[in-house]
Order: structure tokens, then sequence, then C-alpha cells
């Protein structure tokens, strides 16, 4: 199991024991899929590049990155490396992206949410309710249209290459159980305060809940929670699990309000420095990545909704007409919002839902 994996990492003079720790905490996982296609073997120059994360090491985005890190190596005879820093150890998505910009960090794989200071119309993932099945959502992902957004990036200094899976996003607090918008507003007693990310319009949906929004950067999320500044944040379930929010965390709410993917990206710096070979190989593998990066997310997410009860968080499972209840709620969003993400964009959006629903 995982031979090609363990063999390129220690190719890399990656330390293994990353991923005993990666393993202890994580499902059953599908291996990586079988590196193949041609090796360049020509002398193109060598390259170290440098991969930011917001998540953790056990995280799917992490082991997926690690994936196309194998890929670069082996098709390269080792003259592409990749080194990941999880844990938003080199900055957060916003700082990351400024990163990329002036050529002070390669790569970073951050949610669309604070991307869409460079391409607005990537706010269409933050639109609540858009994509209700995981299947309909990752139809949109490698659908024409999402994949024309990233085309946007152009001339931002950022080169966008495929949208990975973050996974439908729920509310976790540590004031009380919530099934309803009337639980997050509090009525009698106050509104939870709630992080969202970088984002106006993940902040108008907790707006709408009646909630105290706050936006603030990721890495800053847990230790807020522990100190009180915040009751509750919303990830999906093995974000949530992967960062011990559970340690802080008492209540969960399986709302699936949102879907927002990632994006994995390179600073056109990085870019124009590697040889055209080098260029279309990068481009592969980060489509290799997200396929298998969508796997895993997949594996992981029930899963790790299990492991946070089995850890002591009580999760509150909404049925349908609870769930319609936050729907409608969070319609003011779609009237503030739609006209200034595209209306015929959403609606695009929505056909390849309808398309894929009714399949
Ligand atoms: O690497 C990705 C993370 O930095 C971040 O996007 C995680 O979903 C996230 C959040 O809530 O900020």
């Amino acid at each position: 199991m995982h031979a090609n994996w363990r063999s390129s990492l220690t190719l890399a003079g990656t330390v293994t024991l990353s991923l005993s720790l990666a393993h202890a905490n994580t499902p059953d996982l599908s291996d990586p899929p079988p590196i193949e296609g041609e090796v360049i073997t020509e002398d193109l120059g060598s390259h170290t590049i440098r991969v930011g994360l917001g998540l953790a090491e056990t995280s799917p985005l992490y082991i997926s990155t690690r994936y196309f890190g194998d890929i670069l190596s082996e098709r390269t005879e080792g003259r592409l490396t990749v080194n990941v820093f999880p844990s938003s150890q080199l900055g957060d998505d916003a700082q990351m992206m400024e990163m990329l910009q002036t050529g002070s960090l390669d790569m970073t794989i951050p949610s669309t949410s604070p991307a869409t200071t460079y391409v607005e119309e990537l706010a269409v993932f933050d639109l609540p309710f858009l994509l209700p099945t995981r299947e309909a959502a990752i139809a949109v992902l490698e659908s024409d249209i999402a994949l024309g957004l990233l085309d946007k990036f152009e001339g931002t200094g950022i080169k966008a290459f495929a949208y990975h899976e973050n996974g439908y996003r729920q509310l976790t607090n540590s004031v009380r159980p919530v099934e309803s918008p009337e639980d997050v507003a509090g009525l009698d007693v106050r509104g939870l305060t709630i992080r969202t990310m970088e984002n106006p319009v993940q902040l108008s949906i907790w707006e709408a809940l009646g909630a105290n929004p706050t936006a603030m950067a990721f890495g800053e999320v847990f230790s807020a929670m522990e100190q009180g500044v915040i009751d509750g944040q919303e990830n999906p379930w093995s974000t949530i699990l992967t960062s011990n929010f559970h340690e802080v965390q008492d209540y969960g709410s399986e709302t699936r309000h949102v879907y927002t993917p990632f994006i994995i990206m390179m600073s056109e710096r990085t870019w124009d420095r590697l040889d055209p070979a080098y260029q279309e190989l990068v481009e592969e593998a980060a489509h290799a990545a997200a396929a298998y990066e969508i796997q895993l997310a997949t594996e992981y997410d029930d899963w790790a909704r299990d492991q946070l009860e089995e850890r002591g968080m009580q999760i509150t499972r909404l049925d349908d007409d609870q769930l319609a209840a936050f729907q409608e709620a969070v319609q003011p969003v779609y009237d503030q919002w739609a006209p200034r993400i595209g209306e015929d964009l959403i609606a695009e959006i929505q056909q390849i839902v309808d398309e894929t629903m009714n399949h």
C-alpha cells in the first residue's frame, strides 16, 4: 500500500514520520493513482517549488499536494521537487496569494472565497445552497464554465490550474445546539458570533441568519474560539477534525450551507522560469492532484463527522424541513449578490446542476 508515495517521499528526502502521523488520524483512504506518463530525462533545470497551505498535515489537501510533488519529482528524475508547508505556516490564503504575486512563494491552494479579490465571479461559489449534491458540485468544478473563471486570473501575476474539493461547510459553536436559524440568531439571548472566511457574501449569509459574523484568517480561528473571542465557525467536517476544532467546540450542525472549493495556483514568476515541458507537466500534475484530492475529500467527509461525534461533539443532523428553513432565511443573499456576481453565470451553473440531478 502507498508504495509509490512512500518511495518518492524518501526520494524527496522528506521525513517519513509525517506519513505515519497523517495516517493515525485519517480514514482508510484510496492509494494515490499510479504515476504514469513520460519521464523527462533531459536536464531542463532544477527547481524546488514551495507550496503553502492553510490546512493541516492530516487534511486531504495536504495528502494530495504530496502526490502532486511525487508526480513532478518522478517524472523529472528529481529535478522538480515540491516542499509543502501546511497549517498556515507561511501565511493565510490572502497573504499567500499576495506572495504569489510578488514571487516570494511558488504555489498555494486557497479557498475560492478570498480569491474573489482577484476574480469577483468566483463568488458564485459563495452563494448558499447553490450546489445541492456532491455529484452536481463536482460536475460544476470540472465544467468549462468554472474552469473558464480560472482563466480570469490572467494579468494578476497568478496562474490558476484546477479546483480541488473543500466540501460542504457545516456550522460548529461552543454555546448551544443549532437546528434552526432562530438558534443562530438566539432570539431571547444573543446571536452567535461566527467566524467567516474573508469574503462579503459569506458575511451576508451569517447576517441573514441573525448571527454576528466576523471575517478572520483561518490560522487565527482555533485560538479565537479557545479564547472565546468567537462562539463558532463553519468548515467541512474534515477541516473541523484535522484542525482539532472539536477541542474547543461542543456543537456541530449538518447545515451544508455552502460548497466552496479550493484552487491550485502558481506564481506567474515561477511559471515563467519553468521550461515549457515542465509547465505542461505542472499543469497535468495539478489536474491529477485535483482528481485525487476530490476522491480523498469524498472518503473523508462522513468519516470525519462520525469521528467528531466519537470525540464528544454533539452533532445535529437536519431534516429537509429544517434545511429548508435555513435556505429560506438566506434568500436575501441572492437578492443582494446575484446581480453583482452575474445572473447569467448563476443560471449556467444552475443548468449544470439540473442536468446532473436529472441524469
Ligand atoms: O489551504 C486552504 C485553507 O487555507 C482555507 O481555505 C481553509 O476553508 C478554509 C477557511 O475556512 O479559511
